[in-house]
């Protein structure tokens, strides 16, 4: 029988110490985009360096509780960049042991992908049940104490729909479900796109939507709300609004979200950072922050906004991780110091 306790300490964990979360969870199409576009060829081999660019640099454990990874990556196994000095450390070992066995919290994306149905035109419906209580059985056995499933939210003058929300909602649920009887935390991440023109009121009214519709599915199913994470678009204006990216204005619009739509009891909120510049993504988080306190712990789990600067500097080229590395722990290093802004 899963244990409670440890769900509870794994989330108590994550946002132990202004640490959080890597996204390093694209899948092979996402992370076959960001290496196209600095012209390095998508490979297994291409995207383990990739991985392990981030996963050795060193000290990421000061800023780090925990990483999402992706099928391949958790499976993959650490080769190294670290000095040669450190290397016994991670000799052999899978990206999944390697970060457990420096006490960050390994993590697996176990969603299919967002995909088009014809029962939704124009929206999106994740898939990825089928099967999901054996994969996470053998995902635990092999280190993950949470998981993390997306659902895509798209905002125009006629989206979303009810029905969409409605069927995102109880996958989510569902899929927490699988998660909670594995012993395994469930972030829940509805993503709420900021590709289009809508302002950010409009993003405000469909984010709170969105938890309300996700949090209605979870009590009809009675899920124990503490033991699960939920991983949240800020409330940004459209990216095609014309609208500037306040800082002040997405802070409020985002605490007032949240404190309306989800309930106190949740374990912890998580940030993605879906587009933002990294900049913008540090900035907001620490405005958020500014504002709290909140019923819940909160922090980061982004992707582009901690990895994109690396992979501009990296280039594909051996000799430029050692800078793609540094840039990265300062991206983290800002991150952590916005979560304590509310300390300050
Ligand atoms: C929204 O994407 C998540 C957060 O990343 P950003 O901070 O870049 O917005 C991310 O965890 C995402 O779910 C994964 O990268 C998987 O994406 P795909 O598109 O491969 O399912």
């Amino acid at each position: 029988m899963p244990s409670r306790e440890e769900k509870l300490a794994t989330i108590k964990k994550i946002f132990e110490n202004s640490k959080g979360i890597l996204a390093a969870d694209e899948s092979i199409p996402t992370a076959g985009k960001r290496l196209e576009s600095i012209g390095v060829p998508s490979t297994p081999e291409t995207r383990q360096k990739y991985r392990e660019i981030f996963l050795t640099a060193p000290g990421i454990e000061n800023y780090l509780s925990g990483v999402i990874f992706f099928d391949e990556t958790f499976r993959q196994t650490i080769n190294g960049n670290r000095a040669q000095a450190e290397q016994s450390s991670y000799d052999g070992k899978t990206f999944a042991k390697f970060v457990e066995s420096i006490g960050i919290v390994p993590g697996i994306k176990v969603d299919g992908g967002a995909v088009d149905s014809p029962e939704f035109p124009g929206e999106k419906i994740t898939v990825g049940l089928t099967g999901l209580a054996d994969r996470l059985t053998e995902y635990y056995s092999l280190g993950a104490r949470f998981a993390k499933w997306r659902s895509v939210i798209t905002i125009n003058e006629s989206l979303p729909t009810d029905a969409c929300l409605t069927a995102n909602a109880e996958a989510l649920a569902q899929y927490s479900k699988y998660c909670l009887d594995a012993g395994i935390v469930p972030i829940i991440e509805p993503e709420v796109l900021l590709d289009g023109t809508h302002g950010i009121q409009k993003s405000e009214e469909v984010t709170t939507k969105t938890l309300q519709v996700v949090f209605d599915a979870f009590k009809k199913i009675n899920l124990p709300l503490d033991e699960i994470i939920l991983k949240t678009s800020m409330v940004v204006p459209g990216n095609k609004s014309g609208e500037t990216m306040d800082s002040t204005k997405i802070a409020e619009g985002t605490a007032r979200c949240l404190k309306t739509a989800v309930p106190e009891n949740l374990g912890g909120i998580v940030f993605l950072s879906g587009g933002q510049t990294p900049v913008q993504a540090t900035e907001n988080l620490n405005a958020i922050q500014k504002l709290g306190p909140y019923p819940w712990p909160l922090s980061f789990s982004y992707a582009r906004a901690l990895q994109g600067p690396s992979l501009a500097i990296w280039k594909g080229e051996d000799a430029n991780i050692p800078a793609a590395q540094e840039v990265f722990l300062k991206r983290l290093k800002f991150n952590c110091a916005a979560n304590r802004a509310q300390a300050e």
